[in-house]
């Protein structure tokens, strides 16, 4: 059954300010507007704090403050300097991780026992993985190490806030370049506490550049005098923002959203698969680019693989994201609530079975039942689009071929799951599905030596591993 509690504001372990100002060259400061906006925790709808709404001329400031520490310090620093830093930040990291996990829990409704045992640690991790590179990138021997871009102006979503900070921030920094970061109007207060880290690690001044504020701060960073943009979040402002670095000299990655299948075939391990169907869609609530939304499985085990889905999503817990118990925490806004529950809404009336289990939502804040959908077609929004949220699609195929095809029938291709006993199928379906991960008896399994990103309008450029720094560097390796 689901259980609720009232989330707790934890101020015991970490210390949330009334007033976040902007992270500009090294100290927090005023926006020059005067303009702030609160985030708020989404288990409870409380206010956590207020954070400065930046600018265009503070962006610039920002810009300019990463300019200078570029061209002086960062750029012309040695790697083996640079590295130094890095794995400082990595550290501090892995000492406050408590602090950050609980941060991140209460800003975002992501249940603890997920900040705490995924986001955290590879949080660390990838800025260690990075650290290990800075000095390292001259391996090839051609002669001299490959130079940064310069400034990167790097936008990021709300979904794994910390996360995609250091996704973003670490392979930018090894390679010599510096940053000016947004973080996401709704969960904006990691990365701020990261910029407190960054000061202990006494990163030189304008190195990282943290500003706040929504959609107008972050087309005015991709406005601004930055050599590379580098995007994560939805399509619609993905394709947005290509066009206005059209006709410039920007260089741009971005990694948008995805309608991830996950494939499991009649010899597949079935315990195994449906622990992966239910992490793959309801890990973080299904706010997850890769999320596996879209579940095929052979026609021959759909009726006993739906019922022991459902006996399984019975027995997940929905509610309090502080409770170590929570499976489902809260959905992130008011907003992506709406979307959820209107393409929600939509699947039924296009005629698709909706099943979610007896289940009391708590009265205040963000909430969204698991639910699936059995009896979809290709055709229905709920099979195109993507829903980020706790919501799957179920369809059925006969054989491998057919498996392929409907995988691929989407504009998205971020990932994909295959569960089966067949090696050599899964090594044909690898090759066979447009997606830039496929996971095989596994799903939403990270690592920072791993390339990361997608193909079609899942976007372009690869995060983590060797090839997360090609995006950083003048001349790849
Ligand atoms: O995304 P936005 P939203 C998808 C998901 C979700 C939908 C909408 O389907 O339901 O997008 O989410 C900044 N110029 N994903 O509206 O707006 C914004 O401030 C520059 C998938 O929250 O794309 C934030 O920092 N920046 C995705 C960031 O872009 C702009 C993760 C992302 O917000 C901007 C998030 C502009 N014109 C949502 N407008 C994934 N791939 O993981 C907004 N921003």
């Amino acid at each position: 059954g689901f259980v609720y509690a009232p989330a707790p504001q934890a101020t015991d372990v970490v210390d949330i300010r009334s007033s976040y100002g902007l992270f500009i060259d090294g100290e927090f400061v005023a926006p020059e507007g005067d303009g702030f906006r609160k985030t708020v925790n989404p288990a409870t709808e409380e206010v956590l704090a207020e954070v400065a709404d930046a600018s265009p001329a503070d962006v610039q400031r920002a810009v300019a403050a990463a300019r200078r520490a570029q061209t002086e310090v960062w750029g012309p620093m040695p790697g083996s300097e640079r590295a130094k830093y890095l794995y400082r930040i990595a550290r501090l990291i892995a000492e406050r991780s408590r602090e950050l996990a609980v941060l991140e829990t209460i800003d975002n409704g992501k249940p603890i026992r997920e900040s705490r045992d995924s986001d955290l640690p590879l949080v660390s991790a990838h800025f260690f993985y990075y650290a290990g590179w800075a000095d390292k990138l001259g391996y090839a021997g051609y002669g001299p190490d490959p130079q940064p871009l310069g400034v990167a102006g790097q936008i990021i979503p709300w979904n794994f806030p910390l996360l995609m900070a250091a996704w973003k921030l670490a392979p930018a920094l090894a390679t010599g370049n510096t940053v000016v970061l947004k973080p996401a109007e709704t969960t904006p207060l990691t990365a701020l506490h990261l910029a407190e880290i960054i000061q202990q690690a006494d990163l030189p001044p304008g190195v990282v550049n943290i500003i706040t504020g929504a959609g107008e701060t972050g087309q005015a960073l991709v406005d601004a005098d930055v050599d590379k943009v580098a995007f994560t979040g939805s399509t619609a402002v993905g394709k947005a923002i290509q066009r206005s670095v059209a006709g410039t000299a920007k260089s741009l990655t971005l990694e948008l959203g995805g309608k991830a299948a996950n494939i499991v075939f009649d010899d597949a391990p079935l315990d195994q698969a449906i622990e992966g169907i239910v992490n793959g869609i309801f890990f973080n609530q299904g706010h997850v680019c890769c999320a596996g939304s879209r579940l095929l499985v052979q026609e021959s085990i759909a009726e006993p693989l739906m019922e022991r889905l459902r006996t399984r999503l019975s027995t997940l817990r929905l509610g309090d994201p502080m409770d170590k118990n929570t499976d489902i925490g809260a959905i992130n806004s008011a907003e992506q609530l709406e979307r959820i529950t209107a393409l929600a809404s939509a699947g039924e009336e296009e005629g698709a079975t909706r099943w979610s289990p007896a289940c009391d939502l708590p009265d205040r804040g963000y909430w969204f039942p698991p639910t699936i959908f059995s009896d979809a077609s290709q055709s229905m929004r709920i099979a195109r689009e993507e829903i980020f949220g706790p919501v799957l699609t179920t369809m059925t195929f006969r054989t491998p071929d057919e498996a392929v095809a409907k995988a691929n029938n989407t504009p998205y291709g971020l990932s994909a799951g295959v569960w089966t006993d067949k090696g050599s199928r899964i090594l044909w379906m690898a090759q066979q599905l447009k997606a830039g991960v496929v996971w095989s008896n596994t799903f939403n399994r990270f690592d920072p030596t791993s390339p990361f990103g997608g193909y079609k309008e899942s976007g372009f450029g690869r995060e983590g591993g060797r090839q997360g720094l090609a995006p950083y560097l003048e001349v790849t390796i």
